[in-house]
């Protein structure tokens, strides 16, 4: 693949947190001409009408085939999944989509040679990860989820090794952004909590006070999303999912940063079902893979995050 003015890129599950984001940078860094955005659902709030949005369920094969050759697509981004949270309403939808729409761009990639981008978690590790996560933790999570984003990342470890697909991974933490609602997971209330506070000035979090999880800013994780897919092929040493740097921060701690800049606002703790996932996740995570294999570093610290998200809401 030739530079950046040769990406004719598709983006599925394009409505999504991530997605409505990744959008807007993709089309500044290629240009929106260049751009296919796709989801299952119509978009009541696409404002860039210079990118091509196009219904793609990506259990569709055909569909998917169809307008991968007709627009020349030569770059995935896969973001079309079904979170934690929901994953647990539903685990057979939750693996059939997460695992038959992956194996889908696996098999349309062998196919067409397209690069792939496709997101893991943090939901890949479980309640024996300890405190840290680093790169080579054991993964066995508990949640049906993270059962489909450690399937995902070894078969993407099998597609580049059998196949040579040129496939790419994030292990994103939680991720705290303000364009979009977040769809279903379990870090939603480090989202939930600013909406809250800059609206009504209350919020009940749905874990407890202490809950400590990995989270990123939006910012932080489409800069990292792009200097993978920028980086050369032979410096990445997993194609699985890179683990990133993250803040890490209990509920109670982002609570109290808002306050100090909404000193009205309230928040009581009244843990739900969510509690058990979050219970199973690190605290934080060790980046050193990624730092060492293309030099990602973070932006954002709490502090910053939380008067970006504040003036961005108000
Ligand atoms: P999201 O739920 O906000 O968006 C997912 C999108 O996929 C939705 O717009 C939905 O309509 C679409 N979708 C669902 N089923 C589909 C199907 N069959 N065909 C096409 N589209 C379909 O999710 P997100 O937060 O944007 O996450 C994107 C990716 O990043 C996922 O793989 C997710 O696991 C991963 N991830 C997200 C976070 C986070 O905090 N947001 C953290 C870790 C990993
Ligand atoms: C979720 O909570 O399910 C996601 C994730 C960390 O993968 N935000």
């Amino acid at each position: 693949m030739g530079g950046p003015t040769d990406r004719r890129i598709l983006v599925t599950g394009a409505l999504g947190q991530i997605g409505m984001e990744l959008l807007e940078a993709l089309s500044e860094k290629f240009g929106a001409e260049n751009i296919v955005a796709t989801d299952i659902r119509e978009p009541d709030n696409f404002e860039n009408a210079e990118i091509n949005f196009l219904k793609l369920d990506v259990l569709d094969f055909d569909k998917f085939e169809n307008l991968i050759t007709e627009y020349n697509i030569n770059e995935v981004y896969h973001l079309a999944a079904i979170l934690s949270a929901s994953g647990e309403k539903n685990p057979e939808l939750c693996w059939k989509i997460n695992m038959d729409g992956l194996m889908n761009v696996l098999e349309l990639s062998r196919k067409y040679k397209f690069r792939i981008f496709a997101p893991s978690s943090i939901a890949v590790f479980g309640s024996d990860v300890g405190n840290l996560a680093r790169q080579n933790s054991p993964l066995n999570p508990s949640t049906i989820y993270g059962i489909t984003k450690v399937a995902g990342e070894l078969m993407a470890e099998y597609y580049h090794s059998a196949h040579g697909v040129d496939i790419r991974g994030l292990r994103y933490p939680g991720l705290v952004s303000w364009k979009v609602m977040p769809g279903g997971g379990t870090t939603d209330y480090a989202v939930e909590i600013f909406h809250k506070a800059v609206s009504s000035k209350k919020y009940a979090c749905f874990v407890e006070r202490d809950t400590r999880l990995p989270m990123m800013y939006i910012d932080d994780a489409i800069r990292a999303t792009l200097q993978l897919m920028d980086a050369p092929s032979e410096s990445l040493t997993i194609r699985g999912g890179y683990n990133l740097p993250s803040l890490n921060f209990t509920a109670e701690e982002l609570y109290f940063k808002i306050k100090e800049k909404i000193p009205a606002f309230e928040c009581t703790f009244e843990p739900d079902h969510r509690q058990e996932y979050a219970d199973s996740w690190p605290d934080e995570t060790d980046g050193a893979l990624s730092q060492n294999d293309w030099g990602f570093e973070l932006e954002f610290d709490l502090d910053s995050m939380c008067t970006i998200m504040i003036e961005s809401l108000s």
